[in-house]
């Protein structure tokens, strides 16, 4: 079985590839990434030698080298992890997220039609379903859920999946997609509001919350996630969408002061600033589809799951230290220093 794993030098994707080579250690796996600022290839030493991994630096949108790679792997399956991921910088510059998100999806999948791959599946987020209101608890994202999207991020996703669906019923591919809600845990790039706060805080640096901080997202530990995919892979009806989520509401504001209070830091590093444009109020998911068919369930409750994150941002500082002396520091300027 060769599984090719997109945007594996990533946050979830690296995950997962450590996920699955821990749940099937006969599989093949070849990773294939642009490395983009949020791709780091040395989160993927600890597999790099291995005779059952391969690494590959290339872009999904390059025809040829997808193709010359298929060519020479001939894989079973396509887990499509690779994107631009970060809403905000969407919405700075929306043009990359269309070209990756959409027409490198597409790519792939052209790739995938040509070389009869037995399964595509596209990681999607909660965010095609667009935001739901703050005072109605009893409102949930099903699959059923239109798409709504609000920023040129979640757009891109949902044009991607609507590709996807379209592939599958136009050229017959095997296609599956999941959407899920916010991931947290290691190795997530400091631009995302977890490690972002916790990064801050440990260098007694202002903690930038957009508006009042009472946006909610739905937030599940990253292994639950990748666990989630490999059973679509193994058990997931093709041509179908699976919502990935573990009930856990949180709003950002609680949030932040939780890291404050894990890490001893004073919540007067709170700064409360200008909101981000077309904000989503609320994500949450309802998971009894993928929990019905596939039993899955979430294993790790945030309680446990965010203290281990904070464990892991303090042993591996010198991983998110790197990134935050580098060009991000250019990005953090530019999104933070008017604001
Ligand atoms: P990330 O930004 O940490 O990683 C993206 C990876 O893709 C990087 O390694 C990058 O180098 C690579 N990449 C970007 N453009 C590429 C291209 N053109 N060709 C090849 N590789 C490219 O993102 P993440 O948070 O790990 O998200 C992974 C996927 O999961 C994305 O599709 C995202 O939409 C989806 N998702 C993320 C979350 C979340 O909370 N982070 C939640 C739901 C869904
Ligand atoms: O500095 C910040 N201050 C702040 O208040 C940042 C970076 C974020 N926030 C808020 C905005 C959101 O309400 O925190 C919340 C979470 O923000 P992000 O970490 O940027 O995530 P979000 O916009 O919810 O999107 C994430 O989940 C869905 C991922 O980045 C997406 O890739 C995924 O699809």
């Amino acid at each position: 079985m060769t599984i090719i794993v997109t945007g594996g030098a990533g946050f979830i994707g690296s995950n997962f590839i450590f996920y699955m080579r821990r749940a099937h250690p006969d599989h093949r796996i070849v990773c294939l990434d642009k490395l983009t600022y949020a791709g780091n290839l040395s989160t993927l030493a600890p597999v790099m030698e291995s005779p059952s991994f391969r690494f590959v630096k290339g872009d999904i949108c390059d025809r040829d080298a997808v193709e010359k790679l298929f060519a020479e792997e001939k894989p079973d399956t396509v887990v499509n992890f690779a994107a631009e991921s970060h809403v905000d910088r969407s919405i700075e510059d929306p043009g990359v997220f269309l070209q990756t998100n959409i027409l490198g999806t597409q790519v792939l999948m052209d790739a995938c039609v040509k070389f009869a791959v037995k399964r595509f599946h596209q990681v999607s987020t909660d965010e095609v379903y667009g935001d739901l209101p703050l005072d109605r608890p009893d409102l949930l994202f099903t699959e059923l859920t239109p798409l709504h999207a609000s920023s040129p991020y979640s757009a891109s996703k949902a044009s991607a999946d609507l590709l996807v669906l379209a592939y599958h019923r136009t050229y017959g591919l095997p296609v599956t997609i999941s959407r899920c809600s916010n991931n947290y845990g290691p190795y997530q790039f400091p631009e995302k509001l977890i490690p972002l706060m916790i990064s801050n805080a440990l260098n007694d640096k202002p903690l930038p919350v957009y508006g009042k901080g009472l946006n909610v997202r739905d937030w599940l530990y990253v292994e639950d996630h990748c666990k989630a995919v490999d059973l679509i892979l193994q058990n997931g009806r093709v041509g179908e969408v699976y919502n990935i989520g573990g009930h856990n509401e949180m709003r950002n504001i609680d949030i932040v002061r939780l890291i404050c209070k894990e890490l001893g830091k004073s919540e007067r590093l709170i700064t409360y600033v200008t909101d981000r444009k077309g904000h989503d109020l609320r994500y949450a998911i309802d998971p009894s589809k993928i929990h019905a068919e596939l039993g899955w369930l979430p294993e790790t409750d945030f309680e446990a799951g965010i203290v281990k994150t904070i464990q892991w941002y303090l042993a591996h500082r010198e991983w998110w230290e790197e990134i935050i002396s580098g060009e991000y520091r250019e990005y953090y300027a530019r999104m933070y220093g008017e604001r």
